[in-house]
Parts: structure tokens; sequence; C-alpha cells
């Protein structure tokens, strides 16, 4: 399965695993890197000395590629993005907003930049700014979501950019991954399956609310304010819903959704904290090891698009 991905990012599988905020820390990274695919360390809300630490472990932990991806609405993106320069980082992805003045910057330092883009205006934009490609991530997806579907969205921006196209939002198998290539992606991201991977540090309570969840288990908090969030169904999207409906602001609002996703992913309270997941955790039904997940992923693609 090589692609042009594969290639500028010298992995072995076109599979990225999603910069999930407070999941996607040094083990996580580590070991989609090493089995493969390209691990990346999830900037988040987190200050960059943080990221600069988890930079370090998963350097010691293996030679091959990984990422940092930078979470722009964070009150330390600008610390993060110089500390990914600092740190010698070779890929930065970016989410929840647009990456153009740290492009410069990072182009200088030689790191390939791929935004996460919601839209084809956006893809294009970043194209033009440089981007060495981009993950189009719909709306399927865990997380800050944008409004196009996976399906909608990544043949859109296959057709209107010429770099490579990563999809993202609703792949959790060799069948979603074969289905992206069928749309033009020449990679795919992965949040859900991943969280429940056994070097994945989610508290179990999380990782058995994602394995038992159904297809329609997530809602969407947070869209009257622009900032829509997927998450699994709990008291906590109850709340939030109630809270939102009777006009609460997205400030008054936030201790709900990033304080609480700590509280879920590190404290195992899934009732009232933030269990973000993408709409493909209906279909996540098993932990395993990075190693097994990629390869039985490759695997069943390879099948699936007359590879083997
Ligand atoms: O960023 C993500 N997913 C995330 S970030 C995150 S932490 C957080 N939690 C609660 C509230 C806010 C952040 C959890 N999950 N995915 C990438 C992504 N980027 N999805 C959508 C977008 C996006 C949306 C609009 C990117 C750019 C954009 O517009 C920028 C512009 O200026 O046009």
């Amino acid at each position: 399965m090589k692609t042009r991905i594969t290639e500028l990012l010298g992995i072995e599988y076109p599979i990225i695993q999603g910069g999930m905020a407070w999941v996607a820390e040094s083990h996580l990274a580590a070991a989609v890197s090493e089995a493969g695919g390209l691990g990346l360390i999830g900037g988040a809300n987190a200050p960059a000395e943080v990221i600069r630490d988890y930079i370090r472990q998963v350097k010691a932990a293996t030679d091959k590629p990984f990422g940092v991806n930078v979470m722009l609405l964070s009150p330390y993106a600008d610390d993060v993005a110089k500390v990914v320069v600092e740190e010698g980082i070779k890929v930065v992805t970016t989410g929840a907003g647009n990456p153009e003045k740290y492009m410069d910057m990072w182009k200088a330092a030689g790191i390939k930049v791929i935004p996460v883009v919601a839209s084809v205006a956006l893809a294009r934009r970043m194209e033009r700014y440089g981007a060495d490609a981009v993950v189009a991530e719909g709306t399927e997806s865990g997380g800050h979501i944008g409004e196009a579907t996976t399906m909608t969205l990544v043949p859109q921006v296959v057709d209107a950019v010429s770099i490579p196209v990563i999809a993202a939002g609703g792949i959790g198998d060799g069948r979603g991954i074969a289905a992206a290539f069928m749309l033009g992606a020449e990679a795919v991201q992965m949040g859900t399956r991943f969280l429940v991977a056994k070097e994945c540090i989610v508290h179990q309570n999380y990782k058995d609310r994602v394995l038992k969840a159904k297809d329609i288990d997530s809602a969407v908090t947070g869209r009257s304010h622009g900032h829509p969030v997927r998450c699994l169904r709990n008291q906590m999207t109850r709340e939030y819903t109630k809270l939102e409906n009777e006009g609460k602001t997205f400030e008054e609002l936030e201790y709900l959704t990033l304080g609480a996703l700590r509280n879920a992913v590190m404290e195992g309270d899934v009732n009232n904290g933030t269990v973000m997941a993408g709409q493909i955790a209906g279909m996540v039904s098993k932990e395993q090891t990075c190693k097994e997940m990629i390869e039985e992923m490759v695997d069943q693609a390879e099948t699936l698009l007359g590879h083997k």
C-alpha cells in the first residue's frame, strides 16, 4: 500500500493515528509508529513542556517516524508550535483551526505540515500556504468536528487539491481503509479504533464505554456555539444540551468539555466526563495491540483492493 503519503512520511503503512487530546501521549504514539503507521502526540491543551517530555519519551522508545498534532484552540499553541521545531519533529498535523501563522516557521525547519481540514476551502488555502498534505476529516469523527461527512468531503477535497489527501472520520477497519482509497485518499487517520489499543493509556472505563457503544450512541454538543464536539452520550451530554438550550455561552460550558475530558480519560469518570469518540465506536469491539490492529486492517484492505 505504497502511496505519496507513505513516501512523504517514510512509513510502512498508510495509517495515521489521530492526535487525540489527553489520549495520544507517548505510549500510544510510539506503539503505532513501531507497528509501521504514524504515531502522533496530541498537543491538546497541554503546556509546551509536557509535549516536549512526550516527544523525548517517543524518541527514546522508537526510531520510527512520528509526529505532533498542534491543537490550535489551545492557549499554549504558540509555545507548542516552537517546541516542535526545537525538538526536530518531522511531521506536524494541526486541528481545530487555521495554522497559517506557523507555516513559514515549520516549512523553514523542514517539517512536513499536514493540516486537518473539514472543508474544501480550507484544504485549498492550506495547499497555497505550502501544506504537504491535508487530512480531510468528516463529521463522523470524535472530538471537535465539521459538518461534512467523510463520504462527501474526501472526494471533493481530492478533486480540489494536488497534494495527497488523508481521510478521517468513521474509518475503523480494512473496509473503511479500502473505501477511503476508492474516494481518492492516499492514507487514513484513525482515532476511535486506537482508543482501545492495549498500549493506549485511557482509563479502562473509557475503553469499556467504547467497546460497548452502539451505532447511534454518540451525540454532538456545542453546535449552537460553533464548537461542535462528538462524544458518547451520558449524563454530561444531557446536561450540556440542556444548558445549551437555555442559552449558556461556550465559555460558561467549557468546563463540561475539556476539563471533563481529562476526568473521563484519566479518572474513568464516564458519566460526568467527556467521552470523545467517533461514530465508528459501534464497530470497535476488541482490545488489541496497535500491531495487531494495523496488520489486521492492512490485510483486509489489501484483499479488498485486490492487492493480494
Ligand atoms: O481538532 C480536531 N479534533 C479535536 S480537537 C479537540 S480538543 C477540543 N475539545 C473541545 C473543544 C475544542 C477542542 C478534540 N477533538 N479535529 C480536526 C478538526 N479541525 N476538525 C474540524 C476542524 C476544523 C474546523 C474548522 C479546522 C478548521 C476550521 O476552520 C478554520 C478556519 O479558519 O476556517
